[in-house]
């Protein structure tokens, strides 16, 4: 039998990249919430687990601890899943899926996402950085072109790249800024294709939204427009134009 534990809260993109993958794989776990604000994920028990503090971590068979969301969906693929279709084998194929995973985490994660949190979070900006913005807008563009000839991120296949960088992309449109239609058509339609997985919406777009409606809080008014279209679209699964 099956003896997984993921530990984290669902408003962290890259715990619902975990999500994602245990549902595609049919995978039984239990999900211990962590209060992050009140330090859970810092306490000696979890430190022992896991020294860096981040979540997602998994236990697996009370045995082994895994961190990094990327790690973590990785292994599930090799160690529970019927066939390689989410992780294939192919040297090449993989190194592409990789590579998304490398762009997930030092671009849109670290790169991007972790900077705007830490800019209204930390540092009290009352207005999204028009840097971070832009650079933003440039890694859509290059989603745009990973997309161009292919309906999912590393292919003409559903990977665990798809969940890792859907998790994040969502929360940047919900959050920052919404993915124009008109601008982005591939990596829009990408996202309502992505929204008709199965439980999208419990493993992904209500954590979302919850760090959405936080996000929001902070920043001034002249975004309420924005987010409304954005929280009305992807709550239906349509594309936005
Ligand atoms: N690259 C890591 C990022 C993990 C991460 O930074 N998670 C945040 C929550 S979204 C966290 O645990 N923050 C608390 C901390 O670093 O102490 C992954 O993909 O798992």
């Amino acid at each position: 039998m099956v003896n997984l534990i993921l530990y984290g809260t669902e408003s962290s993109p890259p715990v619902r990249a975990v999500l994602l993958t245990l549902r595609a794989l049919k995978l039984e776990h239990q999900f211990r919430q962590l209060d992050m604000q009140a330090g859970e994920h810092l306490e000696p028990e979890m430190l022992r687990k896991n020294p860096q503090h981040t979540v997602p971590m998994l236990e697996d068979e009370g045995e082994v601890y895994i961190w990094d969301s990327h790690a973590i969906i990785g292994y599930l693929v090799n160690k529970y899943a019927q066939s390689d279709e989410l992780y294939p084998r192919d040297p090449f194929q993989r190194a592409v899926v990789d590579q998304r995973l490398h762009f997930e985490t030092g671009v849109l994660f670290h790169g991007i996402f972790k900077q705007l949190q830490k800019a209204l979070f930390k540092d009290n900006a009352t207005e999204v950085p028009k840097d971070r913005l832009a650079e933003l807008q440039d890694a859509y563009g290059l989603l745009e072109q990973f997309l161009d000839q292919n309906p999912y991120v590393a292919g003409s296949r559903l990977t665990i790249a798809d969940f890792s960088i859907v998790a994040t992309v969502s929360t940047l449109h919900l959050s920052y800024c919404p993915v124009e239609g008109a601008k982005y058509p591939k990596l829009s339609a990408w996202l309502a294709r992505l929204s008709t997985l199965p439980n999208y919406e419990e493993d992904n777009l209500r954590g979302a939204r919850i760090l959405a409606e936080r996000i929001r809080a902070k920043l001034p008014k002249q975004f309420d427009k924005l987010w409304q279209k954005a929280f009305e679209d992807i709550r239906s699964g349509a594309i936005i134009n």
